[in-house]
């Protein structure tokens, strides 16, 4: 059986690479869900998928409304570069939010500053953002120059990236410098607000000169956060650390007397608005994980009104 690689998902097909190259296979039969960079096995003709390979990661992002499921939007990967363009500031509260996503599939998170030809005072801007990123690589890089070289160690045989970001972040751009190629069709961004025009609209996955492959997505609008709480932790050691030294073990960091977390904000040294982005996080990850259980409840019951009428009809008791 032939296995091959996801590079891109349309509706009830696959493009896919295999070591005998590029095929577009049917898809998994309904209720299995792949998504870009997912291995699958094809059948003995070579025209569709039939078998999901076990994931050593998956990126999801929970789906704003309407929805509790998880949208997965790439799989199999080493690195979530998480991009943002030095054309606008960076903005904490979005970095922390995508660093949860990111520390939650499993994979490397890692900053991507780009469009660093643009930044008059990138030492200022890599401070801040090591503020809210603490233990995670922060690259720098201008597609303009060509400087990419504060990602070289990503760009290496076998990796596996996924860029994720707003749009206009430069993303395809970056994808395009890698690649040494046109891969992707890049857009302008706005002048009055720096916003791009959503130029990339599916996730493709693109295979770099090195041997690495990397995975362009289209720029993030709105992002609901679906992870586990471990995954929050990780990506806010520093409150974690001080959580633990608050003198009631239920503190609500509010208003009780010995609150390790407020001590720091007092002090200085937990910015005021980190702290909120943690409590935002915290809260979006609890209500996320309740939609999901309700989910779950739900879809069982309805499995045993299945089973009992199934039952019924065999002329069992309810
Ligand atoms: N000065 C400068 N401009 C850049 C750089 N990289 C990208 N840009 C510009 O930024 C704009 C947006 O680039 P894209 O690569 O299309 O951005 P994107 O993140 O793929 O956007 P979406 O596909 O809409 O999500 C384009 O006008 C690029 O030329 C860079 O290194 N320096
Ligand atoms: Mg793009
Ligand atoms: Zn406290």
């Amino acid at each position: 059986m032939l296995n091959a690689r996801i590079t891109r998902v349309d509706r009830g097909a696959y493009d896919v690479l295999t070591d005998d190259g590029p095929l577009r296979v049917l898809a998994l039969p309904r209720g299995e869900v792949a998504t870009v960079g997912d291995r699958v096995a094809l059948d003995d003709d070579r025209t569709r998928a039939v078998a999901l390979l076990p994931r050593t990661s998956l990126l999801s992002r929970g789906v704003a409304s309407g929805h509790s499921a998880a949208q997965p939007l790439a799989a199999n990967v080493d690195a979530v570069l998480l991009c943002f363009g030095l054309h606008v500031p960076v903005p904490a509260p979005r970095l922390e939010q995508l660093l949860v996503l990111a520390w939650d599939s499993g994979a490397e998170p890692v900053v991507v500053l780009t469009k660093a030809d643009l930044c008059d005072d990138l030492a200022a801007v890599r401070a801040q953002v090591a503020r809210s990123a603490p233990g995670v690589v922060v690259a720098a890089v201008s597609a303009a120059t060509g400087d990419l070289s504060e990602l070289a160690a990503y760009d290496t045989p076998g990796t596996t990236l996924v860029l994720l970001g707003a749009s206009g972040a430069g993303k395809s751009t970056l994808v395009n410098a890698l690649a040494g190629t046109e891969a992707m069709a890049t857009g302008e961004v706005r002048a009055t607000d720096g916003e791009g025009r959503h130029t990339t609209s599916h996730r493709e996955l693109v295979v770099l000169p090195s041997g690495a492959v990397v995975i362009d997505t289209p720029g993030l609008r709105e992002v609901a956060v679906r992870a586990g709480e471990d995954a929050v932790a990780r990506a806010f050691p520093d409150v974690d650390a001080l959580v633990v030294q608050c003198r009631f073990s239920d503190c609500g960091h509010g208003t009780e007397p010995g609150c390790a977390v407020l001590t720091a904000v007092h002090d200085g040294a937990l910015p005021a608005a980190r702290l909120a982005s943690w409590q935002q996080l915290q809260r979006e990850v609890a209500f996320q994980a309740r939609r999901t259980d309700a989910r779950l409840r739900a879809e069982e019951r309805a499995k045993w009104k299945r089973v009992s009428r199934a039952h019924r009809a065999r002329g069992g008791r309810p």
